[in-house]
């Protein structure tokens, strides 16, 4: 009889793919559809939104570590556009990452041809299948995701978390070099339902970090579910992201993978990998919408707190006094805000949940946040209140 080892087999990592709609082109209905059918066969797809840059778009596949980058163009520039993609890439060092795409009938077979000359990948024509799409992405784009010395910036840290995503974490070590003298990251651990504005409200956050801090970089860790049956997900965080869509803000989005903690089990690694590299002056991890009973960040004291600060973050639509009290980090977290106050339903579910903390003693403060709205005072006064922990006061 063969020895039984407790040696763990991983199973492969999904492919993640960045997929993004050029600079002036809203036509988007093309890659949702893709996106979806990607992410039902398996694969990770961080979806940026319409009318990005190129700049944006290869920033955000070096962050992602992406195996490679899907974009849908229809305005008629493509041959410009993804020529540009693979240019960035190029002198960026990360030729590694492969760019492919489609529009339809907008691009010939000759303009095809010309941009394979200069570096695209492959072209998905009109009337081609979707599930030759996703078979021939699957078979084309898969990579084996090793250690790579020659990776730099973002994309060394990117890499870091790619291995501690599948199991490697030891190995991410000597990918990050710490920085001297770098100062301590202060980390915010942001939850509440899907839907209530966490990433709204990170980027509104991410906003005014950058406007006070003239040199210093945030990051953004944002969690999304995995699909249970296809282990496919699709990573949509980034599309909230507007301001925090700078060279100065390092976002990663991460898959749960079939962890039920409301966080990625690398979601540990990737906190610790961001801290040791000293460059962040402020780290958010967005957790995936959590329910009532959810601790995502060791708030309880069951387990060591995976952050310094927890932030829950709920809209006015939460179904009564009841419903409020069997949340659980209505009375673990150090900081509650109220967002979507420009609902009318906001005066009384302000009311509600500033008695509920009352009623817990603990001195926590409630926020009244529109994250919706440019320069909304409760965001500025959220911002500060993170901020005065940052310089050692309390929440
Ligand atoms: C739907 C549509 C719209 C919708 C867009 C809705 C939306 N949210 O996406 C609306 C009505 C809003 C619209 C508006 C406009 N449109 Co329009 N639109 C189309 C249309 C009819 C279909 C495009 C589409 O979604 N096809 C469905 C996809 C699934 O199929 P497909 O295109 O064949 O793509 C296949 C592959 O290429 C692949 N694929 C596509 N992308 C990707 C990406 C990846 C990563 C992969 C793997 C595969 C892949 O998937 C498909 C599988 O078979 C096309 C005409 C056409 N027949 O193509 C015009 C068309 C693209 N539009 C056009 C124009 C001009 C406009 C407007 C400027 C019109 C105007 N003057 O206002 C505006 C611009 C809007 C904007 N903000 O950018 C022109 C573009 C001409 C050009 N480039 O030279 C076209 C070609 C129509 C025409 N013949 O004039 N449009
Ligand atoms: N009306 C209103 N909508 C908001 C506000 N904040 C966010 N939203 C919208 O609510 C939706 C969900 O926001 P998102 O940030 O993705 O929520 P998350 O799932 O908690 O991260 C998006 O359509 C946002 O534009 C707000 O203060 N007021
Ligand atoms: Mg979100």
């Amino acid at each position: 009889m063969a020895a039984v080892t407790s040696r763990r087999i991983q199973p492969p990592a999904p492919l993640r793919i960045l997929t993004a709609v050029p600079l002036c082109d809203g036509h988007d209905s093309a890659i949702t559809t893709i996106n979806l059918e990607l992410a039902r066969h398996g694969l990770e797809v961080i979806y940026l939104g319409y009318h990005q840059s190129a700049s944006a778009i290869v920033r955000a596949a070096i962050q992602e570590d992406t195996d490679a980058i899907g974009l849908s163009s229809y305005n008629g520039g493509h041959l410009v556009f993804f020529k540009e993609v693979v240019d960035q890439l190029r002198r960026s060092g990360n030729s590694d990452i492969d760019v492919f795409g489609g529009g339809g009938g907008t691009i010939t077979l000759a303009d095809a041809r010309q941009m394979r000359r200069l570096g695209t990948a492959r072209i998905f024509f009109a009337g081609t299948p979707l599930d030759t799409i996703v078979s021939e992405i699957k078979r084309d784009f898969a990579r084996v995701t090793k250690p790579n010395a020659r990776f730099r910036g973002d994309r060394a840290l990117a890499r870091a978390i790619t291995l501690a995503e599948s199991g490697r974490a030891t190995r991410h070590s000597s990918l990050v070099t710490p920085r001297k003298n770098a100062a301590r990251s202060l980390v915010v651990g942001i939850a509440g339902p899907g839907g209530a504005g966490k990433s709204t409200l990170i980027d509104e956050l991410a906003l005014r970090f950058l406007r006070a801090n003239s040199t210093g970089r945030i990051a953004i860790l944002a969690n999304d579910p995995s699909h249970p049956g296809t282990g496919g997900a699709i990573l949509g965080d980034r599309v909230s992201a507007i301001y925090a869509q700078d060279d100065r803000a390092f976002f990663r989005s991460l898959a749960t993978r079939g962890s039920l903690t409301g966080l990625s089990a690398a979601a540990p690694a990737a906190i610790d990998i961001l801290k040791r590299s000293g460059a962040f002056d402020l780290i958010l991890v967005e957790s995936v919408g959590v329910g009532q009973e959810s601790d995502p960040f060791g708030s309880f004291g069951h387990r060591t707190p995976l952050v310094d600060a927890v932030l829950f973050v709920l809209a006015p639509h939460y179904g009564g006094r009841v419903q409020l009290q069997k949340i659980a980090l209505l009375s673990g977290a150090d900081f509650v805000a109220l967002n979507k106050c420009d609902h009318p339903m906001a005066h009384t579910a302000r009311a509600e949940i500033q008695a509920c903390l009352d009623q817990n003693g603990q001195g926590q403060r409630l926020h009244a946040t529109t994250a919706a709205q440019h320069s909304d005072p409760g965001v500025n006064q959220l911002y500060d209140a993170i901020q005065s922990l940052a310089k050692g006061g309390t929440p």
